[in-house]
């Protein structure tokens, strides 16, 4: 995986979050949109876990029948793209039902020492990849305003897929003014013709940092 390499960077408890993005079943092996290896990512991020104070989760949090499936779609099928009225939209099998054991976090994911959990995409109508916004570009989670009330200024971001809803929430944490990391060796990529490559120069190109390995904590 190509990530540049870079010194550790001591972590600030006060004004760092270590934001957790989708360690949920239906996005490991075995789960309805499985990401290969996905659930590698569990025991890395258990051992980032102690190095920050702000620990953040996301859950993706989809109604039956979510417009982003597939199988709301007659006639399409997993993958493809269509229109939806605020723009493209991948179609993907489902997922991360509400209340589903696939819509669980993995169960190996050590949850307790949470802040927040942030759900997300659960408007029928309209997906949401990013923390912060939903598909439309417009809408808000209310991450900004957590983040900003609580001081913090950096987010170090791991889970799963690198290429969509990591990805989408470092670009947004950028444009919202947040320093952002982007911890390669806890995250996992769909890649969707070649959307891994194209998501890690994006958020090169908007200063995010990518790198290979974890952190060290501050002495
Ligand atoms: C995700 C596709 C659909 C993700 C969520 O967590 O990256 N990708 N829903
Ligand atoms: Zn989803």
């Amino acid at each position: 995986m190509p990530a540049a390499a870079h010194p550790p960077l001591p972590i600030q408890r006060t004004t760092d979050a270590l934001l957790v993005v989708d360690v949920q079943n239906d996005f490991c092996p075995g789960g309805g949109l499985a990401v290969a290896n996905g659930d590698a990512v569990v025991p890395v991020i258990n051992r980032l876990m102690p190095q920050f104070d702000e620990v953040l989760l996301t859950q993706d949090w989809h109604p039956a029948g979510h417009g982003s499936f597939a199988s709301a779609h007659p006639g399409h099928a997993p993958f493809e793209t269509v229109q939806m009225p605020y723009g493209a939209q991948t179609l993907w099998p489902d997922h991360c039902v509400q209340g589903t054991p696939g819509a669980d976090f993995h169960a190996g994911l050590n949850t307790t020492a949470a802040r927040l959990v942030i759900r997300k995409g659960f408007r029928t109508g309209i997906d949401s990849y990013s923390a912060f916004f939903e598909n439309d570009r417009r809408t808000p989670t209310g991450l900004t305003g957590y983040l900003r009330e609580r001081g913090l200024k950096r987010l170090f971001m791991c889970g799963l897929a690198t290429d969509y809803c990591v990805a989408y929430s470092a670009l947004d944490a950028r444009a919202q003014g947040f320093e952002v990391v982007v911890l390669l060796e806890a995250c996992r990529a769909i890649d969707l013709g070649g959307s891994l490559d194209a998501a890690l120069a994006q958020m090169r190109q908007a200063g995010v940092q990518t790198v290979t390995t974890a952190p060290a904590c501050a002495a």
